[in-house]
This record gives structure tokens, C-alpha cells and sequence, in this order.
């Protein structure tokens, strides 16, 4: 069966609300996730940079929560949450997801990162900044939502598993309330049956 190593909060939930909203089953390791167990040898033998999440199903292990999302959707999917790569959507697809990682929750990252490396010297300033960075993104996907129900218009997918995680992320160290654009978006993520599931099984 599929094992996600996971921490509450953290990113494996983009992993476990695939899982949930394409009925595969799976089962979650919740790991210690202090500094001295994630840097131990045990666990970088199996995430070479000690974060979570981690997914392991038969003899693949993978460590990087948006490559878990589309190969759980690639290999389990069987068309659902993805357009084909021959749909004028497919780079939308890919734009997105790519995005609410690798750009949009980076800048918020920083501030988690920032604070837990100078606990008695936080700059209000690099703060500002990233926070600044982050509500950029977080603009430029209010404008490219604007009246659509979820990335790709009707369709839900993958991408959305990928920008509704990083919204909580936002909320929670940007902490900045949300347009009503992307509150309502948000809201439509938080309610699907799927999403509720996967809180349930990180609690
Ligand atoms: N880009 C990676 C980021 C992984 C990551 O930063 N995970 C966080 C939890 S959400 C973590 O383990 N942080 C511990 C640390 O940065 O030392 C992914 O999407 O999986």
C-alpha cells in the first residue's frame, strides 16, 4: 500500500487529498518531524534533504509533494484530475502547479525559514518582503481566477490540489486576509468531500 510520511499542516496533505479524492488507498506515517530526527541517517535514507512529505508505494520513494500529486494522478487517475497532454488546458495544468510551488509558496517559505533560523533576530523588514512577494502571487492567481470555478474553469485537478495547499500556507504565515475571489475559491476547496477526508486523516 501507498505510505505518505507526513507531518500535520505540512505539505504531504497535497499527497494524501490526491489519494482521497481518487480513492486509492493509502496509509500515513506521521514522523517526528524535530530537526534531530528528520537530519538522522534513517531518514535522509529515505528524503536525501530531511522534509516531509515522503511517498512510498512498492519500490519507488519519492520526495517532492508535486511530483507525488501528478504521478499518484498519472498512474491512478485514469483520466481524472488531469487534462490530456494534448488538451489545450495541459499547460495550464502544468502552469499552475508549477507555480503554487515552486513561486508562490517559496515566498512564503522564506518566512517560516527566516524565523526558525533567527529566532532572536527577526528582521521585520525580510519579512515584509517576502510577505510582499507572496501577496504578488497571490494577485496574479486572484486575476487569473476571476470568475472561473477552479484553474482549468469547470474542471477540478491536480493543480488545485497544488494551489490549495499552498493557500493554507499563505494563510498561516502570510496571515493576511484572503480577496473575496480567492476566499471563495478557497472556500469551494475546503468544502469538497475529499479535502475533509484528508484533514480527518491527519488528525
Ligand atoms: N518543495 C518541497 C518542499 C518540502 C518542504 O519544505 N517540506 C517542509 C514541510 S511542508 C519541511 O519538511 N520542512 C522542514 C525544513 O525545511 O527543514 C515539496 O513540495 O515537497
Amino acid at each position: 500500500m501507498i505510505k505518505i510520511y507526513h507531518f500535520p499542516n505540512t505539505r504531504g496533505l497535497r499527497a494524501i487529498w490526491t489519494c482521497e479524492e481518487l480513492n486509492v488507498p493509502y496509509q500515513v506515517e506521521m514522523i517526528d518531524f524535530s530537526p534531530e530526527y528528520r537530519l538522522s541517517p534513517e531518514f535522509l535514507r529515505i528524503s536525501p534533504i530531511g522534509k516531509v512529505p515522503v511517498l512510498q508505494d512498492d519500490s519507488i520513494t519519492m520526495a517532492e509533494s508535486g511530483a507525488m500529486v501528478h504521478y499518484l494522478i498519472d498512474k491512478y487517475g485514469n483520466g481524472k484530475l488531469r487534462p490530456e497532454t494534448d488538451n489545450p488546458k495541459y499547460p495550464t495544468y502544468l502552469e499552475w502547479s508549477w507555480f503554487a510551488e515552486a513561486t508562490f509558496t517559496s515566498s512564503a517559505s522564506e518566512i517560516i525559514r527566516h524565523k526558525r533560523a533567527f529566532p532572536d533576530d527577526i528582521n521585520a523588514e525580510v519579512i515584509n518582503e517576502f510577505k510582499r512577494r507572496a501577496t504578488f502571487c497571490l494577485n496574479a492567481l486572484m486575476n487569473f481566477l476571476a470568475d472561473k470555478k477552479w484553474l482549468l474553469g469547470e474542471r477540478f485537478s491536480g493543480a488545485d490540489i497544488m494551489m490549495g495547499i499552498a493557500l493554507t500556507t499563505y494563510a498561516r504565515h502570510v496571515a493576511e486576509p484572503f480577496p473575496p475571489i480567492i476566499q471563495n475559491y478557497f472556500d469551494r476547496l475546503s468544502d469538497r468531500p475529499a479535502f475533509l477526508r484528508t484533514k480527518q486523516a491527519e488528525s
